[in-house]
């Protein structure tokens, strides 16, 4: 027989729960109104690419600071948050283990030269005006996932290709993005 008394307890125990959980005191925001994802896109890249990079704006529309902490999709093994270091007078990308902090109203862009989402190891290849889901997780807003357009940016830059960067696909496509005029 349920007697009223365990149910009592429960919503006691949610209730102090409640209370010592910060989230609380951030309630009245809106889903998606902590941090603004924009515009997430990445390059395509042939079958033969073993890696790839996704990049997309933030701002930081909440009273409080946040941080990126780390990304996964089913598109590549693993996501890493990478940023391009000088060292030795040589630009190097680097996995940023403590992640992306954004200050309260601080807008931060991740492109290509700069900080950006490696997809190591891709599971298929990236088509140009296909997507891929990316989720991406928040210290602070939790995750949140983002549909990725795959779309060529801007042509005629072969600056910071971060899956070439890598190394590690020795393939002899070279310089695809380079050639074409787009007007
Ligand atoms: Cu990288």
């Amino acid at each position: 027989m349920l007697t009223r008394l365990p149910w009592f307890f429960l919503a006691l125990f949610l209730f102090i729960l409640s209370l010592t959980s910060s989230n609380l005191f951030a309630g009245n925001e809106l889903p998606g109104k902590g941090v603004m994802l924009m515009d997430p896109w990445s390059r395509p890249a042939p079958p033969v690419a073993v890696n790839g990079a996704a990049y997309l704006s933030f701002h930081n529309m909440g009273p409080e600071q946040d941080r990126l902490v780390g990304a996964r999709s089913s598109i590549s093994n693993r996501v890493e948050i990478h940023d391009h270091i000088m060292e030795d007078g040589l630009m190097k990308m680097r996995h940023i283990e403590d992640g992306i902090s954004l200050k309260s109203g601080e807008r931060v862009e991740l492109e290509p030269g700069g900080k950006h989402l490696m997809l190591l190891g891709l599971n298929e290849p990236l088509v140009e005006g296909e997507s891929f889901q990316l989720i991406l997780q928040f210290e602070k807003a939790g995750e949140k996932s983002v549909e990725v357009k795959i779309q060529e940016k801007s042509a005629g830059d072969s600056h910071g290709d971060e899956a070439k960067e890598h190394g590690e696909n020795h393939g002899n496509k070279h310089g695809s993005t380079s050639a074409s005029h787009d007007s």
